[in-house]
């Protein structure tokens, strides 16, 4: 799916600002809400979770359906001359959009885009948009919401309390935060149209003195004339110059003296398509990527990840869109020395993407599969009994929806340089019966979808246990590991978790691929100190970081090091969550802990490429 941009033949209209907003308490659609102006409304930013936006309980912890509306008008030509698309970046996680009272489209999944045609819905003059938008998660969405908190926490109905209020249970530890979280717009193509890209990069010799590419182009022609609209495709260098050119919506053409796309030293070119009327244009950096034995190639060479996990999570917008805050996570990533992140649980917007691929950084990209795994807080997600995650009957009824996720992931990510591997799921039950018959399938999807055929992988959790058991040793092209050996395992001790920590990876040395940790992390409050380190002090995370390191950088075949978390983030409440998770490295407002200097430093001294030589 196309980013929407203003070129010669498209305009594009941002709805963010004030929209009217009603928490729905289970009458909203029978008094048909969507009809007419809310009534009793109050105001409420787009884009923005809605929940820390107004003070209260019953506000920030609503469950179900809440209604967004305001109005649009277009001019004239607009609507009489040109296709006129209503595209929605994010609604978390169900949305319903209705135009003067009818139906336009339904959409499931809060982290990726969908759009529709409204050109039969719009009329003269103003017109009613109402956006419905539900946060209810269960075994059938992603994430997967649970019947009892992860960490534990139990449902009151589920210990017979009758009126138990109606609450959500996240099995993933970030707040469910909700509401139509990335821009709205109106964007208009002629009618026909360029309705997809996809390029892709064949690179001879990455390392050779004058680099020669072959990009390659596939465009989907849409609309009335679609079939004899001629499709042109140029390429410009980042000076305007012309470098390549060719026709046909399928093609290639040669790069002669490429400029690769360096990990933070992006190159973007231009490519322009023309397709009869319409003009689209992407900025797109050429590099390759390949897993070689125990190594992560990028353009040849052995790249070691330097970064971290992280959320989109600031004060008050929750998993809005915060363009300053993405600039500025950028500007301390590179201050620290980091050159990668992950997207951690969920895709991120299309501008940090954007961003990404012109600061140059690498990016694991994650699907919204968080929580496919019943075994959080003990099993007892099923009031206690212990389902298996993969039970036909009983367990996660996410299969059909997780490859819709990759469909689209795929479709709107795929021409991002930054992005070098495809994240399928979160900490999942990957050792349980039906991991494999579940996963397999998703795996060859993501690579059957990809036009560059980018490594697949499963971030995996710790009780999944070793090679042995976890199926991400058969499936992952890199083994990507969650561990927190010296906190949820082993920790305040050190010593133990250390060998515990050496005599793991030597099991997983023996499959011969690439690992790198993709999460670990200590919880720490921010200004709490001794001087015998304790847990939750800054000296202990310290103290937990250099442990790890040490280990890691034993092992050649460790191939990169990403911190959980960046910066503390929002939780649901529990025991263990003091105003949410603090394992960032920053706080929620980006002030450093001790821990973030120390990998200033030695991240400032790990150079990209080579490291392990
Ligand atoms: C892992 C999860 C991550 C959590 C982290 C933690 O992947 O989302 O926030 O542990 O416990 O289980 O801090």
């Amino acid at each position: 799916m196309l980013y929407p941009i203003l070129t010669q033949s498209r305009l594009v209209s941002d709805l963010s600002g004030t929209w009217s907003f009603r928490l729905d308490h289970g009458e909203g659609f029978e008094q048909e809400w969507y009809k007419a102006p809310l009534e009793d409304a109050m105001t409420m930013p787009v884009p923005a979770s809605y929940n820390d936006i107004k003070e209260g309980v019953s506000f920030r912890d609503h469950y179900g359906w809440v209604f967004y509306q305001r109005e649009i008008s277009l001019p004239a030509f607009v609507r009489d001359t040109q296709r006129v698309v209503l595209r929605c970046d994010a609604v978390t996680h169900h949305a319903k959009v209705y135009l003067n009272g009818e139906l336009v489209t339904e959409h499931f999944g809060g982290f990726l885009p969908f759009e529709a045609e409204i050109n039969e819905y719009l009329k003269e003059g103003n017109n009613l948009l109402t956006i419905a938008v539900d946060n209810v998660i269960d075994y059938t969405t992603l994430p997967v919401g649970g019947k009892g908190g992860m960490m534990g926490n139990q449902s009151l109905a589920g210990r017979g309390y009758k009126s138990a209020k109606k609450q959500n249970y996240p099995n993933f530890d970030f707040f469910n935060y909700a509401g139509i979280t990335r821009p709205v717009r109106i964007y208009t193509t002629p009618k026909t149209y360029i309705g997809d890209v996809s390029l892709w990069a064949k690179t001879e010799d990455p390392l050779a003195d004058k680099v020669r590419s072959v990009l390659h182009w596939d465009v989907k022609a849409c609309g009335p004339n679609a079939e004899t609209a001629p499709c042109r495709v140029e390429i410009f260098d980042r000076s305007g110059n012309k470098v390549a050119e060719g026709s046909g919506l399928n093609g290639e053409a040669v790069i002669e003296n490429t400029i690769l796309w360096q990990p933070l030293h992006a190159y973007l070119y231009q490519v322009k398509v023309t397709l009869g009327e319409d003009v689209y244009e992407l900025p797109y950096g050429i590099r390759t990527v390949e897993v070689k034995g125990t190594q992560f190639l990028i353009n040849g060479r052995p790249f070691y990840f330097k970064g971290y996990g992280k959320h989109e999570d600031t004060f008050p917008t929750g998993r809005g869109l915060n363009m300053p805050m993405n600039a500025k996570d950028m500007s301390i990533m590179k201050w620290q020395g980091a050159n990668s992140f992950r997207c951690s649980h969920y895709p991120y917007s299309e501008e940090m993407m954007r961003l990404a691929d012109e600061e140059g950084f690498v990016v694991i990209d994650e699907t919204t599969a968080v929580g496919v795994n019943l075994l959080f807080g003990g099993g007892a997600n099923f009031n206690g009994q212990k389902v298996g995650t993969f039970d036909k009957e009983h367990g996660v009824q996410t299969f059909e929806h997780h490859k819709d996720v990759i469909r689209d992931l795929i479709s709107r990510d795929k021409n991002y340089a930054c992005v070098v591997m495809w994240n399928i799921a979160n900490e999942p039950d990957s050792s349980a019966e039906g991991a494999y018959e579940y996963f397999a399938p998703l795996y060859a999807l993501a690579k059957e979808l990809d036009p560059e055929k980018r490594p697949c992988t499963l971030t995996s959790v710790q009780m999944a246990g070793g090679p042995d058991t976890d199926v991400s040793a058969k499936l992952s092209d890199v083994i990507c590991l969650n561990r927190y050996y010296g906190w949820y395992v082993g920790g305040p001790d050190l010593d133990q978790p250390e060998e515990l920590l050496r005599k793991e990876l030597q099991t997983w040395e023996q499959l011969g691929k690439p690992l790198m940790f993709t999460e670990y992390g200590a919880d720490t409050v921010m200004g709490m100190h001794d001087t015998t380190p304790v847990m939750y002090t800054e000296e202990y995370q310290l103290d937990y970081y250099k442990m790890n390191n040490r280990v890691f950088d034993e092992f050649k075949f460790v191939v990169g090091e990403q911190v959980w978390n960046f910066a503390d983030f929002a939780t649901s409440q529990s025991l263990v969550r003091v105003q949410g998770n603090k394992k960032g490295l920053f706080t929620r407002d980006r002030k450093p802990k001790l821990a973030a200097h120390y990998f200033r430093e030695r991240w400032n001294q790990i150079p990209d490429f080579d490291y392990k030589k």
